[in-house]
């Protein structure tokens, strides 16, 4: 007896947040609009709701669950890294199970509980999907197909599912384990903080099969990409070798032309082609940046 009263207790003092919290109930409120398709003015939405055609492959209904799931940022917490998730991250029935999910947002944002996967004949494009803006609950029915398999229960609001909330429902044995599901399986995509940044440019460098990279530089003058800094070296070592060449070509018709002519003559002679010569490398140059743009 003293048993049975402290277990009420107990439930009743962890049920007191719940019911401080005023949630909108949106079962009741619905309207039909036919093939499973429930909503209400009040942004509360269930689709594929099926409490009684038997899937194929089912002769009668196995087995019938009740669960209520929650959504919420506070139930993300524990799992770093992520915003947003389920209370629970995996959920098993046996095939044929007439299922009703009680689906409360504890956010004052949208959120939905969305299964997918499901024969098409029998739910809209194969999903089962509640959906509400919270604080709110709302509730729907299904009737899980035969076999084994596992099926994807997420969030379709944008980055909710990459950000935690995601899940998997399996019926039977299931048929394996969905990537990237909170303290289920690992992440598709693991987030590193060991590596330093010139390492992970190093890395992306090789995965991507392009040419090393320039070794970082602490220095903020410096072109933050590596493309204007590549154009720019072409450039120079392009007009270095005209230079050059120009340097190699034009020398033996100078020291025929110096013959004969005072230090003086030559130096002013000298400033001028050096005048000239660096004009022209302007030009050049602008040319060439100018084609390198187009
Ligand atoms: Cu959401």
């Amino acid at each position: 007896m003293m048993k049975l009263v402290s277990v009420s207790v107990f439930t009743a003092l962890f049920s007191l947040p719940t019911f401080a919290q005023n949630y909108q109930d949106h079962d009741g409120m619905l309207m039909n609009h036919g093939e499973g398709h429930l909503m209400d003015m009040a942004g509360g939405m269930v689709m594929g709701n099926n409490p009684d055609t038997l899937p194929g492959g089912c002769d009668k209904i196995a087995d019938t669950k009740e669960i209520t799931v929650h959504a919420g940022h506070k139930y993300a917490e524990k799992f770093p890294g992520r915003m947003f998730a389920f209370d629970t991250q995996e959920f098993q029935f046996k095939p044929c199970t007439k299922l009703t999910v009680h689906f409360i947002n504890d956010d004052n944002v949208r959120h939905q509980w969305m299964m997918h996967g499901l024969p098409k004949y029998l739910y809209p494009k194969g999903m089962f999907h509640l959906e509400v803006s919270g604080p709110a609950k709302i509730s729907g029915t299904l009737i899980l197909p035969p076999g084994d398999k596992t099926y994807l229960v997420h969030c379709d609001i944008a980055q909710h599912m990459e950000k935690g909330m995601k899940a998997q429902l399996k019926v039977g044995k299931g048929d394996g384990d969905l990537p990237s599901i909170p303290n289920v399986t690992a992440n598709v995509v693991q987030d590193d903080y060991k590596i330093t940044l010139p390492e992970l440019l190093e890395k992306a460098h090789a995965e991507a099969n392009l040419p090393e990279p320039e070794p970082v530089v602490e220095s903020t003058t410096k072109a933050p990409a590596n493309k204007p800094v590549i154009a720019e070296e072409s450039n120079f070592s392009g007009v270095t070798v005209i230079g050059l060449l120009l340097g190699v070509l034009v020398a033996p018709l100078l020291a025929r032309k110096f013959k004969g002519m005072t230090p003086t003559e030559i130096l002013a002679y000298l400033f001028d082609l050096t005048k000239s010569s660096i004009e022209l490398a302007i030009t050049t140059l602008q040319r060439l940046i100018k084609s390198i743009r187009k």
